[in-house]
């Protein structure tokens, strides 16, 4: 039997050895040790599938393959109309993407890798309710070859995340000069006819998401998303930025009037709506420049799409003319809508600085001779 007094010195001992092991996990030195340490932890725990559930659990990315395990969704079945509500933290989430651009794939390809989705560039989770319904906002010309590309990784991406999604692609007919921010009006309008969309993400064509962590959902205020691109050495190029992929509620896009229609050529639009959101009284959210990552493919200029020589004028009147142009006075004309089987094609005549040109004149209807013709 210890005595009274040995007890105490025991007890001492071990407060003391808590005391040095507290003292050295609070040196910066350790703390790096031990974040490396639970990292690692998490790590192992993500590739580890748990029992329950295994359709879902078991698909999370493995070594920075977007695909990784994703097939094993596709054999599991919806359990009919009264699905559960999905996780609030989807479990199939992997980390970073190991994203390496090449080209030496089909879209047939990417078609066969995404079994799930259906007709016009749409998915929902087979096996549980979505908890949010987002709509990915392309704007488009001549550039099918970084479409490709955007498409192979990002369907898998998002599914990963467990959203309701589609696709859409706003192609500018003709070749006047290039119109983005009027195109994500058009975009904005023609999404919103399909389904009441909680969150639209507005996204560069070129830009290939590498990390499955940033969640494709709206925050409280209009998010600025690819704050981190490898092109700018993966830092904010500046505090105001907002070009690139942003993602805004349809409250927020009506909020400040939409995007303006009147910046024809490169630059500028993208700052114009950034002073649109704090005028209209909300502020830039931001993900974290670890998860805000993103590749861009690399380009040159576009034909028709030259630097604006006019944004710096326009810029400076935005304070005075976001009310007046933007969301209400947007005039363009739908010249199709395709259903591709990943994504939905609108192509549409913006016009032109002059305007829109009259709309051309309808088939000619059948004289009666013709009609009396047929029928003979
Ligand atoms: C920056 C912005 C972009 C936009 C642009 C100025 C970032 C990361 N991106 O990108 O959002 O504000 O400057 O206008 O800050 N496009 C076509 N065909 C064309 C021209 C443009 O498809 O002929 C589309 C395509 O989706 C492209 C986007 O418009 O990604 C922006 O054009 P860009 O890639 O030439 O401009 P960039 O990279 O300087
Ligand atoms: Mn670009």
């Amino acid at each position: 039997m210890f005595s009274f007094q040995s007890k105490k010195i025991y007890l001492f001992m071990f407060l003391g050895i808590q005391l040095v092991v507290i003292a050295l996990f609070s040196r910066e030195a350790y703390k790096k040790s031990v974040t490396y340490f639970i990292h690692i932890l998490r790590k192992d725990n993500a590739s580890i599938p748990t029992g329950r559930n295994q359709t879902s659990t078991a698909v999370v990315a493995n070594g920075g393959d977007v695909y990784a395990n994703l097939s094993r969704l596709s054999k599991a079945h919806s359990q009919g109309e009264n699905l559960t509500y999905c996780p609030k933290t989807s479990p199939l989430i992997g980390g970073r993407i190991n994203v390496r651009i090449h080209s030496n794939f089909t879209m047939q390809e990417v078609q066969r890798k995404n079994p799930l989705v259906v007709r016009g560039g749409r998915y929902r989770p087979p096996d549980c309710e979505a908890r949010h319904r987002t709509a990915i906002i392309i704007p488009h010309r001549d550039r099918e070859h970084h479409l490709k590309v955007l498409l192979y990784f990002l369907h898998p991406f998002l599914q990963r995340q467990q959203l309701n999604y589609g696709f859409y692609v706003i192609h500018q007919a003709g070749n006047y000069t290039y119109n983005k921010a009027k195109l994500m009006n058009v975009g904005f309008r023609e999404a919103m006819k399909d389904e009441d969309w909680d969150c639209l993400f507005f996204h560069d064509v070129d830009l290939i998401p590498e990390d499955n962590r940033n969640t494709y959902v709206c925050d409280a205020n209009p998010k600025h998303v690819s704050v981190a691109i490898d092109k700018f050495g993966y830092e904010l190029p500046y505090n105001q930025v907002f070009g690139g992929v942003t993602a805004l509620s349809p409250l927020h896009y009506l909020k400040m009037n939409g995007f303006p229609n009147n910046y024809w050529g490169w630059g500028g639009e993208d700052d114009d709506i950034g002073d649109r959101v704090s005028l209209a009284g909300m502020s830039i959210s931001r993900p974290s420049l670890k998860v805000g990552r993103y590749k861009m493919i690399k380009h040159k200029l576009d034909k028709g799409n030259n630097a604006n020589t006019k944004r710096f004028n326009l810029l400076r009147k935005t304070r005075q003319t976001w009310k007046q142009d933007g969301m209400n006075t947007v005039e363009s004309r739908v010249i199709s809508r395709e259903y591709h089987p990943l994504y939905t094609n609108i192509t549409v005549d913006v016009g032109t600085k002059a305007g829109l040109p009259p709309p051309p004149p309808p088939p000619k209807a059948a004289t009666m001779a013709d009609q009396i013709q047929h029928h003979g």
